[in-house]
């Protein structure tokens, strides 16, 4: 398996103008022939070039050059491309293949789902459809011939605008589709099927009709709404937030049950995955909801950000994916409450992307060099980021951000262009040096800041003292220091907000700046204050950073009831948590007797009962900090005492505090009939979170609670709170209610899976034989996506206490299912590697375990690429 390096780049020897594609569509065996206009993008003189064509698991028919077929001795084929040893300097391709959707189980390409056909092009998988340049900066204008059955396949769809459709002989009809925006290769799509579709119209800004059409399988009808109102809400976001508007008469979204991730932003064709498009109150869940708007805006923002500015070579892929997650975070935040959107992506951050920044794995947001390009999808190019462009937007100010934004649409509009491009934008346009910012895409890890302080009586001033550091990462042992927005304020004992005035200005300073760090150590001196303050550091998380500072419990519990920056309120609490449990992992380790502390029972119960505070933010201040973010906090992971002293703390609160969760929950108890935008998700959450805290200790009472809530319910939301704490339950009620579910929605995919992620993630000791027999349930199907995530994903990544076996069945059962998966689908094989990555971080014994099931799946012949890699980086 072959590397390739962000060195090597160079332009491509041949452009190709216009593509024509006909598809003659069926799923047994399908015809494309291709029609390129070929152009040489090199200096001749200096002698000629081959052209040489992408090509994969493509059987060729015929080729032909100018008209002409050509003579075997002016072209190879095979191994993965197409050659033409002389092509003149300008001419006309045509190319007839053959492929198979029906055969194609990686679901890159063209693939069939259910009653459907589909593709799946980024980020090389149009070479899987037809000989190509394939790569993103050969950008050309497409038509499509679609025919096919019209029978089985009445829908026929492809990128741009439909420009003619008629019947054929033999029962086949046919559609033809121009797309007229010059695109790359990934951006291609096309769908055939027995579809439906719901519409709706927007009118742009400029005063322009846009169709809006949701297409699904016709049992699916009823559960688009909420994904059509997000779509509009999106198109007006973007107008309204950076001045874009859409650009082509139709917006199609297609639902897919197989899909190898969230979505996919083809040019006026977007592929989805069905659970995020499809929803009802009964079905989906609040986040199930929240989580189709976010993906919905961000396939959308795309359109900007991705199509009509591509990247110029993979390497680049953050240039899109984190300035999207950006938007779409932006996007949420303005939709729901800003705080909470904020709370959620820095949970997810630090519980997903600092582990691979700190693993074998780790990268930069920009990396160097790949071996397969779908590995790099990654937390760290799409989080981290999206953080980058946060800190952009942080240290520049909103203004010139939004300055810098229109500047690069403005420059670069039709182009496929690098990071560098972007943050050129931003320079010009906020007058400022970002040479040294440009670390944040080059060097991985994330970087420590340590902070300490001094108050000097006499004078009034107050020093803090930041020293950054970055621990080294494969190939990157010495790191210069980033550029960091760090912002703060100064409370003093009373939990006032001080005015910031550093040493030497004149006007009287904000009560939150943004401090910049560009040195190793640095000293910030703030005048006029009165008596020591305690710091309130890294307001908004404003920079991708952990932060060591010396908090005292006082410290603590004043920011969490007195600072003004909520995210900081949040965090104050997760300190306080996770000093109790990893407290009580040591006393754990040691053998004794582990006993909570009263002082953060009381915190607990005065926050329940806090009436001020808006109930999401609640429920998200009083959820305990994730195991694997505990895991985080230690140098040898325990998993077995994480799990054992968070659940103290659980079942302690639980007890302890019983009369104010039920009346907390009670509080939160619906008055009228769910519906998703009733503002009630927070309540809901709080309600659900009362509830787990009230199942830990296990006593009748409780159980008898979760299972009238799980019978009543209304709502997905409830309905999945109540079973989920049964299903971690050891009573009889458990297989009573996973019963009932199951018989009720077993027609329903997307229900199913949540059916088998909550009995994966079961904390019971019996979960991995659980999962070992779901695997020959009749509704397991190695071959899609969502059953292997919600089953074998959902144990490996969100069941740490089970998975981390400490007899390795866990592991076993993970190598089985990747070498398993590595024939079929090599991408989400790949995807399933990631706990075996961070082997390093645990107890000599487990070490072991994981090291010999990463050499079991390397030894395996014909090992993905995706797979290879992944294994052999992580060893
Ligand atoms: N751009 C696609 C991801 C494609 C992944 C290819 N392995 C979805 C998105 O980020 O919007
Ligand atoms: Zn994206």
């Amino acid at each position: 398996h072959q590397t390739v390096y962000q060195k090597d780049y160079s332009a491509p020897d041949y452009l190709v103008e216009t593509v024509e594609l006909s598809f003659d569509l069926d799923p047994e065996l399908t015809w494309v022939a291709s029609r390129l206009k070929i152009r040489s993008n090199y200096d001749r003189a200096q002698g000629l070039r081959p052209l040489v064509l992408d090509g994969e698991e493509l059987t060729l028919v015929s080729l032909k050059l100018d008209g002409v077929e050509l003579e075997p001795a002016r072209y190879t084929a095979g191994d993965g491309a197409l050659t033409v040893t002389d092509p003149p300097e300008s001419f006309l391709l045509e190319v007839t293949t053959q492929i198979s959707p029906k055969a194609n189980s990686a679901l890159s390409g063209l693939y069939a789902s259910g009653p459907m056909l589909c593709t799946q092009c980024e980020a090389e998988g149009f070479r899987r459809i037809t000989y190509f340049t394939d790569r993103p900066d050969v950008m050309a204008v497409y038509t499509v011939i679609l025919k096919a059955d019209k029978g089985s396949c009445p829908v026929l769809l492809a990128n741009g605008n439909l420009v003619e459709k008629g019947d054929l002989p033999d029962g086949r009809h046919f559609a033809t589709w121009h797309d007229p925006f010059k695109k790359p290769s990934y951006l291609f799509a096309v769908v055939a099927g027995d579809l439906v579709h719901i519409s709706d119209r927007f009118t742009t800004m400029s005063g322009r009709q846009v169709n809006l059409e949701i297409y699904v399988e016709e049992k699916n009808q009823g559960k688009c709404d909420h994904a059509l109102r997000s779509l509009i809400e999106a198109m007006r976001w973007d107008e309204e937030q950076f001045g874009r508007e859409y650009d082509l008469d139709t917006y199609m979204v297609v639902a897919v049950d197989d899909f190898n991730m969230g979505a996919m932003e083809n040019k006026g064709l977007n592929v989805f995955n069905s659970r995020y498009v499809l929803a009802s109150p009964e079905t989906a869940t609040d986040d199930d909801y929240q989580a189709i708007e976010e993906v919905i805006g961000h396939e959308y923002f795309h359109n900007w950000t991705g199509n009509r500015i591509t990247c110029r070579d993979w390497f680049q892929l953050s240039l899109k994916e984190g300035l999207t997650i950006f938007r779409d975070q932006e996007f949420s935040a303005d939709m729901q409450s800003r705080p909470v959107k904020r709370i959620a992506d820095v949970r997810l951050l630090r519980s997903s992307q600092f582990p691979e920044d700190a693993s074998p794995l780790a990268h930069p947001v920009r990396p160097d060099s790949y071996v397969e390009i779908n590995n790099f999808y990654s937390m760290t190019v799409y989080h981290k980021g999206g953080e980058v462009i946060r800190m952009l937007q942080t240290l520049l100010g909103r203004e010139a951000f939004r300055a810098g934004m229109d500047l690069y649409f403005e420059r670069h509009d039709g182009q496929a262009v690098r990071v560098d491009e972007f943050v050129q934008a931003m320079a010009d346009a906020g007058k400022r040096d970002l040479s040294q910012f440009m670390r944040w895409y080059n060097q991985s890890g994330t970087p420590v800041l340590t902070v300490s302080d001094d108050f000097d009586q006499a004078s009034g001033v107050y020093t803090l003292t930041v020293t950054q550091s970055c621990p080294p990462t494969p190939g990157q042992a010495e790191k210069e220091p980033f550029h960091i927005p760090l912002s703060i304020g100064l409370l003093n004992r009373q939990g006032r907000e001080l005015p910031l005035q550093l040493e030497g200005e004149k006007s009287q300073g904000a009560i939150t700046r943004v401090l910049e760090l560009r040195q190793e150590t640095q000293s910030f001196r703030f005048t006029g204050i009165a008596s020591k303050p305690v710091p309130s550091l890294l307001r908004n998380f404003s920079a991708p950073v952990k932060l060591v500072y010396p908090y005292s419990q006082d410290d603590l519990t004043l920011l969490m009831t007195s600072d003004s920056d909520p995210f900081v309120r949040w965090e104050a609490g997760q300190v306080q948590a996770v000093q109790v449990i990893m407290g009580l992992v040591r006393e754990i380790q040691a053998g004794g007797t582990p006993t909570v502390p009263e002082a953060f029972i009381g915190s607990f119960g005065t926050l329940l009962t806090d009436q001020r505070q808006d109930r999401a933010f609640l429920a998200e201040a009083l959820t305990l900090p994730a195991e694997g973010y505990l895991a985080e906090q230690m140098k040898v992971i325990d998993p077995a005492a994480i799990h054992e002293a968070r659940e103290l703390v659980r079942a302690t609160v639980g007890e302890r505090l019983r009369a104010q969760l039920v009346g907390a929950r009670a509080a939160c108890a619906p008055k009228s009939p769910y519906h998703p935008d009733d503002g009630l998700a927070g309540c809901r959450r709080l309600k659900n979170l009362c509830l787990s805290y009230l199942m830990a200790p296990g006593s009748r009472e409780a159980i008898g609670m979760a299972m009238e809530q799980f019978k009543n319910a209304d709502n997905m939301t409830d309905s999945l709170g109540a079973l989920a704490t049964l299903a971690g339950c050891d009573c009889p009620e458990r297989e009573e209610a996973l019963e009932a579910f199951y018989r009720k929605w077993r027609d329903d995919r997307g229900v199913i899976d949540k059916w088998f992620s909550l009995q994966a993630t079961s904390r019971l000791p019996q979960t991995l034989d659980r999962v070992l027999e779901l695997l020959d349930h009749p509704d397991f199907d190695i071959r899609n996506p969502n059953r292997v995530r919600s089953l074998v994903g959902a144990f490996s990544q969100a069941n740490q206490v089970r998975f981390h076996d400490a007899e390795g069945r866990g592991y076993r059962f993970l190598g089985d299912q990747i070498l398993r998966l590595n024939g079929i689908n090599p991408q989400i094989a790949a995807r399933m590697l990631t706990p075996f990555s961070r082997w390093r971080r645990f107890d000599a014994g487990r070490q072991e375990l994981m090291k010999k099931e990463l050499e079991r799946i390397l030894a395996e012949p014909g090992l993905a690429r995706d797979v290879y890699e992944l294994a052999a980086k992580s060893l």
